[in-house]
């Protein structure tokens, strides 16, 4: 079992969830950055939360925030961490169309606060730093299938301000000789993926479609094709990059790519739903092949202003020098992600027909 000390910024999300129940089974200490919201936010981690009066408490939970640089170095002074993970950020594509000037300041300067601190409490030679780097670097297809070698060509605030990470991550690896890895890692999905990202909406409705709680699923462009693997996988991979001698920039990717029809299509199969598309582009349709009813349209509403159409990762590289493999195969993630939202929404209906509020009461 490992004493080491991790911190870990975004433990409320995903792949925070994911690595910090991996952290804990190795033995680490862990501790995690939330930020303060009006409405509790850590039900991703609660299962792995225990009050600080209890015996052997291991992880630990802070309040912060990436735009605050004075509470990130009080926070790595205060806990001394072996590892710190970078994962928070805004972390939604679309989204960062709407709010550039903030991604820019949480996803690349919030990036270079942390790295400060670091350097500000000269703990170069102490800590193992690994940054939330992303397949949204490569947006315009130059080659396929992407690796550390592909020349990156960013399609959105988001990707623009994540390059900045990755790049002041590697200027900081050079001229400090510090320990900081970039994991480039293409989509990774799971039944804990926020719910506005297109894998978990899909699953989300499909649920409810079946269950009776939904009429119809609108989404944007179909014919975006992605490397979807499973969050489980790519969390181990991070830990990986952080335990070898030399640090070094890793593409994770499943070696697949899928179209968002295709997703859509299994996740139906799914509940025995079988789909037969009418129609192109906007005027695309879904309908149940059985009764020839539409379940799915698209809603231009969706469409980016650019997008990243084909994403298709080579993660030889990773497979070579960390030994990493991904273990999920893409139907076992559709599998798992339609099992565990028909779970959730045969409780909704449960509740639903016996007259009461939903659990979903913000929809
Ligand atoms: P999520 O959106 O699920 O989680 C993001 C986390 O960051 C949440 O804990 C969120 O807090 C926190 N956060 C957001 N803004 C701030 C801020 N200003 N200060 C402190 N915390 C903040 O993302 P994922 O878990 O899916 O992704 C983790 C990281 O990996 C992100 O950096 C993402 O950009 C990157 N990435 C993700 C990929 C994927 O396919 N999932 C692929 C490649 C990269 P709160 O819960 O309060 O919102
Ligand atoms: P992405 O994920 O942008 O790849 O970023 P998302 O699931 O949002 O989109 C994937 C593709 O699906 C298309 N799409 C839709 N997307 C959403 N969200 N909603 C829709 O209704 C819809 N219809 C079609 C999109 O246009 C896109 O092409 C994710 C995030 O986790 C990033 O933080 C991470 O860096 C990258 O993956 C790798």
């Amino acid at each position: 079992m490992s004493n080491k000390i991790a911190l870990i910024t975004g433990i409320t999300g995903q792949d925070g969830a994911y690595l910090a129940e991996l952290l804990l089974e190795k033995g680490y200490e862990v501790h995690g950055i939330k930020r303060r919201s009006s409405l509790f936010n850590t039900d991703r981690i609660d299962h792995l939360y225990k009050d600080k009066h209890q015996e052997g408490v291991k992880l630990f939970l802070h309040f912060g925030d990436l735009t605050d640089s004075t509470n990130l170095i009080r926070l790595v002074q205060e806990i001394q961490p072996d590892e710190i993970y970078n994962l928070a950020a805004m972390s939604h594509v679309m989204v960062s169309f709407d709010t550039p000037e903030y991604t820019a300041n949480a996803d690349g300067i919030g990036t270079l606060r942390l790295l400060e601190a670091i350097r500000i409490l000269k703990m170069e030679d102490k800590v193992k730093f690994y940054q939330a780097s992303t397949s949204e670097l490569y947006g315009k297809v130059v080659e396929t299938p992407q690796s550390e070698t592909t020349p990156f060509y960013p399609r959105s605030p988001y990707a623009v301000a994540k390059i900045y990470g990755f790049w002041i991550v590697k200027n900081y690896r050079e001229a400090y000789n510090m320990y900081a890895c970039n994991g480039i890692l293409f989509n990774h999905e799971s039944p804990l993926r926020g719910e506005t990202f297109v894998t978990r909406k899909i699953t989300r409705a499909v649920a409810k479609i079946k269950l009776g709680l939904q009429e119809k699923l609108y989404l944007g462009n179909l014919d975006a094709k992605r490397d979807w693997g499973h969050a489980k996988d790519y969390v181990r991979g991070m830990w990986l990059m952080l335990q070898q001698e030399v640090a070094d920039d890793y593409v994770l990717a499943s070696g697949e790519t899928h179209p968002v029809r295709e997703f859509v299509e299994l996740a139906f199969k799914e509940v025995n739903i079988a789909i037969n598309w009418v129609g192109e582009g906007v005027n695309e349709k879904g309908l149940d092949a059985a009764t020839g009813k539409v379940l799915v349209e698209v809603d231009e509403a969706y469409f980016r202003p650019t997008e990243v159409e084909l994403l298709h990762g080579d993660a030889s590289k990773a497979k070579r020098e960390l030994g990493w493999e991904p273990v999920y195969t893409f139907m076992e993630l559709v599998q798992e992600m339609m099992k565990a939202d028909m779970a959730l929404f045969k409780k909704d209906k449960y509740l639903q027909d016996g007259g009461h509020k939903t659990l979903n009461y913000h929809e």
